[in-house]
């Protein structure tokens, strides 16, 4: 359950957060995989209350397990997993399999037609009925596990996923997806469900499709999010024997460290000593939907793409260190923290479109971080290095750094007012290479900065104070 299944040697997911399917299809074909990218994490395709204004977490309410939401059709879903794969990029769906629909109105009509009554405990396109859930208590206290696992999250109808009928009806659920391509699942909010539930159910999936292109016997790859920063009872290590776990610590770490509230020198361990999950066992990130926009727990210190330099540099710090399993975040702009996805007046998203420099219009209102050249640049830094360790540590003051991976080398200074200047180990062999962060190889050279690597691997490097400023570079960015 802890192999991503990734084709060939693809490193790195990307949450395509709110996109349609019909759009993701197109850019597996057309960015995604050429670019190296691994896989995405859509956005839950099962069918969802709607809620008045069109919040985009009214996708965490479930009404049924039709796949049809404002992304799209089951048939567009097919047909975007189906092209996808083809393109060599991995679908992960976001399972939302601890709770129904939220309270506010009694009667709820779904993206899909279906009709529930929360108050009867009714979703009858389910069919779930009332001795499918707990009982009608809300969390209020998150140091009482049986609280946190057995009440409501938010006033969410909780479902007792120890009932035969429930973890079948989630069984068949993401079976119809394995069997339709997927590659696994994001378990939301894994924390709220007991671990030998989850368990039962994971043990109950099919093998990955192989006509799809997996091995046979390949078991789904799963990432469950338990959010887990050091001052709970429940720990993700309850959760790490089951499959792979989303490293909340990390974003907010990542985040006091480039934002100038911790010594980057620290990162000499980064890592399990950093009290955070083996590396196997780690999803990290920078930030995610959530704690981009305050929402879930311990967002205060997250870095997002509002952030700028401090922001990319996390990156770049992220995708450089061999250190868990990485995902990318691709995000719309907001002005307030329950916006939804750019949609029209009757609701329907208005799909990405793009610039002629390939970068998302922001007219429409997408982000689309991962259509950065550094972004993209990064990503295949981390398939050069593949899962090669980390060598050639190097640290001067507080805030200057420099690493290398088999066939690429980083360095970053952060000093406010002293320089980098040094001779730093690459491991590289010896030639001219072009510098990733503000250029790249091209026919007719180097668009960025030259790096000038001696026979035995050394590189004279000088990287100004102030603002924060990196090199990047690899054995395909050799001239
Ligand atoms: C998650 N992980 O555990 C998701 O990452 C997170 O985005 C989900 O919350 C949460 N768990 C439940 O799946 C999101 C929003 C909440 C929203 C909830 C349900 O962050 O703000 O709650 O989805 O749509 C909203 C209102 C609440 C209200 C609730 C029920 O904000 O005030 O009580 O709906 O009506
Ligand atoms: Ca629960």
């Amino acid at each position: 359950y802890k192999q991503p299944h990734y084709e060939g040697k693809r490193t790195t997911m990307v949450h395509l957060f709110e996109w349609p399917w019909p759009s993701i299809a197109t850019e597996c074909e057309q960015f995604l995989g050429p670019k190296g990218f691994g896989g995405v994490q859509i956005s839950p395709p099962n069918e969802n209350r709607i809620v008045n204004g069109r919040p985009w977490w009214e996708r965490y309410q479930p009404l049924s397990y039709l796949l049809h939401t404002r992304s799209g059709t089951e048939q567009q879903l097919i047909d975007m997993i189906t092209r996808c794969n083809r393109a060599g990029v991995r679908i992960y769906v976001d399972a939302v399999l601890n709770h129904m629909t939220g309270g506010g109105s009694d009667a709820q009509t779904g993206t899909g037609g279906s009709l529930a009554h929360y108050e009867k405990h009714q979703y009858p396109a389910v069919p779930y009925g009332p001795g499918d859930f707990n009982g009608a208590c809300n969390i209020i206290d998150y140091q009482a596990p049986q609280q946190v696992r057995n009440c409501r999250l938010l006033s969410l109808l909780d479902l007792n996923q120890s009932k035969p009928h429930v973890r079948q009806v989630l069984v068949n659920y993401m079976n119809r997806l394995i069997d339709m391509g997927v590659a696994g699942f994001r378990i939301d909010a894994a924390k709220h469900m007991w671990p030998q539930d989850l368990e039962a159910i994971y043990g109950q999936l099919h093998n990955l499709n192989t006509s799809h292109g997996f091995a046979p016997n390949s078991r789904p790859f799963i990432f469950q999010e338990v959010i887990d920063l050091g001052s709970e009872r429940i720990t993700t290590s309850e959760y790490s024997p089951l499959g792979c776990v989303t490293e909340f610590r990390a974003a907010n770490e990542l985040g006091k460290l480039f934002r100038g509230r911790n010594a980057l020198k620290w990162l000499h361990n980064w890592g399990p000593d950093w009290s955070m999950l083996p590396s196997g066992d780690a999803v990290v990130f920078v930030d995610n939907h959530d704690n981009q926009r305050g929402h879930g727990a311990g967002a205060g210190d997250v870095l997002t793409h509002k952030d700028g330099k401090p922001y990319e540099t996390a990156l770049v710090f992220l995708l450089a260190h061999p250190y868990g399993l990485t995902r990318v975040m691709s995000s719309y702009a907001f002005n307030n923290s329950d916006q939804g996805p750019p949609a029209t007046s009757d609701g329907a998203i208005v799909a990405p479109r793009f610039l002629r420099n390939g970068q998302c219009d922001h007219l429409v209102g997408w982000i689309c971080e991962h259509r950065w050249p550094l972004m993209a640049r990064l990503i295949e830094l981390r398939n050069i290095a593949g899962s090669s360790p980390l060598t050639h540590w190097w640290s001067q003051h507080d805030q200057q750094i420099a690493f290398a991976r088999a066939n690429a080398f980083v360095a970053i200074n952060m000093e406010k007012e002293k320089e980098l200047n040094a001779k730093l180990q690459t491991g590289l062999p010896s030639g001219v290479y072009c510098d990733i962060i503000d250029g790249e190889k091209s026919d007719s050279g180097c668009s960025g900065r030259k790096l000038y690597v001696d026979a035995e691997g050394w590189l004279q490097l000088q990287l100004p104070p102030g603002s924060i400023s990196s090199v990047a570079t690899h054995i395909n960015a050799k001239l």
